[in-house]
């Protein structure tokens, strides 16, 4: 179990502050470590409850959600992207963002598609939230908490419905990347070398098929609701982009998993 602290501890530290959701392999909060981890950048975990008020945290830093990176008496860094450019400049090497213009801008459009607003993670979110107003019953805490996060990020039974047909295209766009990619001779998702991208696409595979309980140890309930299976989602998930994860967390990331 990773050492968390309390925000009233870490609000006064110096150097890198990073809140992460406690106990969750959060896309986000793994993407996030995943970068500062590369880079070999120290920080501090601050502990966000999900779907909590988080008051501690929302005085600080202005949000209540996670991951949110505070580096010194900085301005809060919220977005992937505020976090990966907070990265690039503290530690510039091994960039994680192409110097390359066009690599570039492939990089951050597929990297939207997994992270940005009704991106992969966001859909899967949608169908998470479905399932559990679909089945967990009328006054039980699972269900409110449910629909305070559903409040929180955009939840209509009807964008929920078609969130699995955009997962499955944004899957199948990324499988087409890797495909162009091994063709070139490239073991990475953009150009030659480790990018954010394959970070991103590391730690977002997490909310469709888990790495195992030796590496990720995850309460069965969870592993449950983070494993897709609707079968649109299942069939463009092909073997190859899980062992393409696999790669990246095994030469590049910190294994086991500690959240
Ligand atoms: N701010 C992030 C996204 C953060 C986000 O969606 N966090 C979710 C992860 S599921 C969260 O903290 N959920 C729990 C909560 O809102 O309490 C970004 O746009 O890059």
């Amino acid at each position: 179990m990773a050492e968390y602290l309390e925000v009233a501890e870490a609000r006064d530290l110096p150097g890198l502050r990073l809140a992460l959701t406690a106990g969750v392999p959060g896309p986000w909060g793994e993407a996030a470590k995943g970068v500062f981890y590369v880079k070999r950048i120290p920080f501090v975990k601050v502990r966000q409850l999900p779907g909590e008020p988080n008051e501690e945290l929302k005085a600080w830093t202005g949000h209540d959600n996670a991951p949110i990176a505070v580096y010194e008496n900085e301005r809060p860094r919220t977005t992937w992207t505020e976090i990966l450019f907070l990265a690039e400049r503290l530690i510039p090497e091994p960039a994680l963002i192409p110097a390359d213009p066009a690599e570039r801008a492939r990089m951050f459009g597929l990297s939207h598609e997994l992270c940005g607003e009704l991106g992969l993670a966001w859909c899967r979110r949608l169908s998470m939230i479905h399932e559990l107003l679909s089945k967990v019953p009328e006054g039980s805490p699972g269900r409110a908490m449910a629909q305070r996060l559903g409040a929180k990020y955009g939840y209509e039974p009807k964008l929920a419905e078609t969130a699995p047909q955009r997962v499955a295209q944004i899957l199948t766009l990324l499988s087409e990347q890797l495909r162009e990619q091994r063709e070139r001779g490239s073991p990475y998702l953009i150009g030659e070398r480790l990018s954010a991208l394959d970070i991103h696409w590391a730690a977002f595979a997490a909310i469709l098929d888990p790495l195992p309980d030796d590496v990720c140890p995850l309460p069965p309930f969870m592993r449950q609701q983070y494993t897709a299976r609707d079968p649109v989602v299942r069939e463009a998930l092909h073997s190859g982009l899980l062992a393409q994860r696999d790669f990246i967390y095994q030469k590049h990331l910190e294994l086991p998993l500690s959240f």
